[in-house]
Order: structure tokens, then C-alpha cells, then sequence
């Protein structure tokens, strides 16, 4: 049986942001802020999509003109709503002077990224562009023609520039440490690399406020779409589903004020996010990656089985009390245990199915922020790291590109064949382990060359070839 497409019904709003990075993330959190804000307020800041790589986005919501339906998984069940703020979808890579064109209207007064860790084409361990990424080579080369995020913004604030319009606002939601500053440092730094004096009025003219998001938005599956079908009748294939958790915090620093009320979604524009960002980043994203090494190499499919496992309950109870809270500042009107308490019961939502191979991917681009950090902080505070050392050996374990049972693991990370490169063949446990702390795009050298730190992943790489996953958690909550 056919079943009909869902369908706009009203007509798109006139644009006001282009946002890079239109995967299920985008769908669950910016459009639905963004769909808040205008039906509270009005105003022309329909959203242009532009898919930096594959046309996919594009493909499923050209059809239905733009609009599709964000799920909510509660405990009364799935709660489907149609979010019709996305007005036009673009793939750069087809034609890259349209996403220019859009980036350089005066209408556009907001550019959003959720591009991922890797789509900074930074150097994880400093924060700076990598001038020799292949991307930003090619920028370089063919500003025209940009692949990257940071080649699209500079040629786009270039053009601006010339033409005499005021700036848009660079708005980073990816899940990195201060992630305005570190956006405006990889753009400065590509602008630096085209013309010195185009990275002076970007310096001195173009906002770039910091933003703490967080929604738990798993990939969306073949049997999401159906169970949509079966819910709504309709068939979208651009759906998302997400927790019914939503927050966003956001530094109140737009060019000209410009920006939608999104606080009518309940975002908080505040004067600083660093504390809610290393909150979040620390205790929830740093726990799912532990989950997802861990579990995974446990047989653990998703977080909500992982953590039904009491004793990967507790890694996470233990992480935080004795190595990632001691790390954490106080927000504003959080309570931290509370904040953590509710995490747990996030995790365990049996609904949402988050793979933590999902979360496992890319770990060389986020474990310097969700586990490093806290390391070094905690060993210059003279405190052990035997958790979080544990956590770093499974990553270690998870790239090695075989698990438990001696099947392939298929790890996808932009330094997978250089982990391997360095580590493959290297026989004894202790070399191994010091072969991947010598990469210093992930460690810090001065914390590779911690005693306290390198001899607490080695101990703990070396339990797990020896006891595995399950067992290594166990001992360490014991
Ligand atoms: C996850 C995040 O995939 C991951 O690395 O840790 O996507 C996480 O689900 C979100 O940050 C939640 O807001």
C-alpha cells in the first residue's frame, strides 16, 4: 500500500538563516526552536538547508516542500509535529554559488552550523585550523568554490565585505568546547591565510556567540519512517525522533541584535555559556562516549541497553561524582546532581535507540573535550583518573578495528587509517598504547607524558585485552 506524502500546506516563510549541517540533529533542535519563534512572533527567518556533502536532506524534503515531522518520545508515547521553518534545501557540493548567493543576501542575517567536530577542519588537541586539511587546500586554491564550512563563510563575508552589507552573525551548535571562539578562530584563520586585511574587518565586525545545545536525536531508521506511517498515515521520509528534553543556551551577542525569539522555545540568551557548555559537554557527551566504547565492546547495541546493565549505571554515577563533577563549574540555576540524575533517566528513555556505534564514531575529534580535559584538570588537582582512563583505553580498544568476540568493528573517524597506521602490528600492550598517545592531533603531549595519566591507560588497555569490557566496568564500580 501507498501511502500519501506529508505536504506544505502554508506557504515557506522568506528567509532570514542559512544553516549548514541540515542532518537529524538540525531537524529536532534549530527548526524547532526556529518554528517556536515564529509562531510566537512572526518574522522572515525561514531557514535555508545546505548539506556541505550528500544530497540526502535535499532528497527527502524537496518533495515535501521543506516541511517534515519531529517525533517526541515521552513517556505517554510518540507525539508527532509537523515543523515547516525549513523554506529551501541546498546541496553545496552540486552548486556552490547558489549557497553563496544565499549566504550573501542581506535578508540572511544568522548562519548556523551543525557540521560535526570534523567539519571545523581543526586541529582537535590545539582548537586551530589545519591549513594542510585537503578541504581547506582546495579552498585555498578555489575560494569560489568552497567545500568546507570555514571556506563557504570567509568567501561569503569576502563578498559582504565588497558589497557593502553588514555582516551575518556565525552561529556554531556543534558540540565542542566554546564553540563561537573556536569558530571565529579556523575563519580567521583561513581569512588570514586568503588576505590579512578581509581577517581584520571579520575580527572587528562579525559576532560569533557561543551556544550550549543539547537534545538526544539518534539517526533516523527505515522502521522510524514506518512506525511514522503507522502513527500519521503519511509517509515522511525526513522524519526525526527525538527525547522530549530541548536545551539551548546561547550567548546574546548577534550583529545589529538580529536573531529570532527562540526563547520562545525556552532557549536562554545569557551573557556567558562556558559553564553550561563544560557542563554538558563533560557530563552528558563525556558519558556517552564512555557508554559507547564501553558498551559497545560489551555486545551493548544501544545507551538505553547499555545503561540497563546496573553496572554501566554506576560507571556513569561514578565518572561523575569523583572525575568529571570535581571539573565542572556551577552554572547559573543548575543543580548539578539533579542534572545528572536526570541524564541517567534520559539514557535510559527505552524508546529512543541510540547506537552507541553512533556515538562511537569520530571519537579522535571528541574525546579531547567530553574526557581530556577533565583528565588534565583532575591530574593537576593531584586527583586519579582511573575511570576516565578506562574510557581512553576502550577508545583504544574501539579503533583497533576488532571487538570481543574477534569481529571487525566498522569505525569511522577522520584518523581512522592513521590510528591504525601507527598502532597495527604493534604487538605488546604497552606499545600500542603509547603509539596512539604519541598522536597529537587527539593528546596533548605534555598529557601523553603523564605518568599518572599514561600508566592509568596502560593498566586499564591491559585489563581489558586480558578480561574485557563488562568486567573492567564492573571492577572499577565495585
Ligand atoms: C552524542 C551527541 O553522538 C554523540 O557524540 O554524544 O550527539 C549527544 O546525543 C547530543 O550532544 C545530545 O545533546
Amino acid at each position: 500500500m501507498t501511502h500519501p506524502r506529508l505536504s506544505r500546506k502554508d506557504p515557506a516563510a522568506p528567509l532570514g538563516i542559512v544553516h549548514l549541517g541540515p542532518g537529524a540533529f538540525f531537524r529536532a533542535f534549530n527548526a524547532v526552536y526556529t518554528a517556536d519563534a515564529m509562531a510566537r512572533d512572526g518574522g522572515d527567518w525561514g531557514i535555508c538547508a545546505v548539506s556541505l556533502r550528500s544530497p540526502d536532506a535535499r532528497d527527502q524534503l524537496d518533495p515535501q516542500g521543506g516541511v517534515y515531522t519531529a517525533v517526541s518520545l515521552g513517556p505517554d508515547g510518540p507525539v508527532p509535529r509537523v515543523i515547516s521553518s525549513v523554506s529551501e534545501v541546498l546541496v553545496a557540493p552540486e552548486d556552490p554559488a547558489a549557497v553563496l548567493a544565499r549566504m550573501t543576501a542581506p535578508a540572511t542575517k544568522i548562519v548556523s552550523l551543525t557540521i560535526t567536530e570534523k567539519g571545523y577542519c581543526h586541529n582537535p588537541a590545539t582548537g586551530r585550523l589545519r591549513l594542510d586539511h585537503p578541504d581547506i587546500l582546495h579552498d585555498l586554491a578555489n575560494p569560489a568554490h568552497p567545500r568546507s564550512a570555514p571556506g563557504f563563510l570567509v568567501e561569503a563575508l569576502d563578498r559582504r565585505r565588497q558589497a557593502g552589507t553588514a555582516p551575518f552573525t556565525v552561529l556554531s551548535c556543534d558540540n565542542l568546547p566554546s564553540n563561537g571562539p573556536l569558530a571565529r578562530g579556523v575563519v580567521l584563520d583561513f581569512a588570514r591565510a586568503r588576505d590579512a586585511a578581509l581577517a581584520d574587518w571579520i575580527a572587528d565586525t562579525v559576532r560569533f556567540p557561543a551556544t550550549m545545545v543539547d537534545r538526544i536525536t539518534p539517526a533516523t531508521t527505515p522502521e522510524d519512517i514506518e512506525r511514522l506511517t503507522a502513527l500519521t498515515g503519511y509517509h515522511d521520509p525526513a522524519c526525526v525522533w527525538h527525547e522530549p528534553f530541548r536545551q539551548w543556551v546561547i550567548e546574546d551577542d548577534f550583529t545589529d541584535t538580529a536573531r529570532p525569539g527562540w526563547d520562545a522555545g525556552g532557549a536562554h540568551f545569557v551573557r556567558d555559556v562556558s559553564a553550561f557548555e563544560t557542563m554538558k559537554l563533560r557530563c552528558l557527551n563525556g558519558t556517552h562516549s564512555a557508554l559507547a566504547y564501553l558498551g559497545y565492546l560489551a555486545g551493548y547495541e544501544t545507551v538505553s541497553d547499555t545503561v540497563s546493565d546496573p553496572a554501566f549505571a554506576a560507571l556513569c554515577q561514578k565518572l561523575w561524582r569523583d572525575e568529571i563533577l570535581p571539573t565542572v563549574p556551577q552554572p547559573e540555576g543548575e543543580d548539578l546532581p539533579a542534572y545528572t540524575a536526570a541524564l541517567l533517566t534520559r539514557y535510559r528513555n527505552p524508546s529512543i535507540r541510540h547506537r552507541t556505534w553512533q556515538i562511537a564514531m569520530d571519537g579522535s575529534q571528541k574525546l579531547p573535550q567530553r574526557i581530556l580535559g577533565p583528565v588534565a584538570e583532575n591530574l593537576a588537582a593531584d586527583r586519579p583518573v582511573p575511570g576516565l582512563a578506562l574510557v581512553v583505553a576502550a577508545w583504544m580498544r574501539y579503533v583497533g578495528g576488532v571487538d570481543e568476540a574477534g569481529q571487525p568493528i566498522d569505525v569511522r573517524d577522520p584518523l581512522a587509517g592513521h590510528l591504525r597506521a601507527v598502532s597495527d602490528g604493534v604487538d605488546d600492550p604497552a606499545a600500542k598504547v603509547a603509539a596512539l598517545l604519541a598522536v597529537d592531533q587527539v593528546f596533548d603531549p605534555a598529557l601523553a607524558a603523564d605518568p599518572g595519566f599514561s600508566g592509568a591507560v596502560r593498566l586499564a588497555y591491559e585489563r581489558l585485552c586480558d578480561n574485557g569490557a563488562a568486567a573492567c566496568v564492573r571492577d572499577y564500580v565495585a
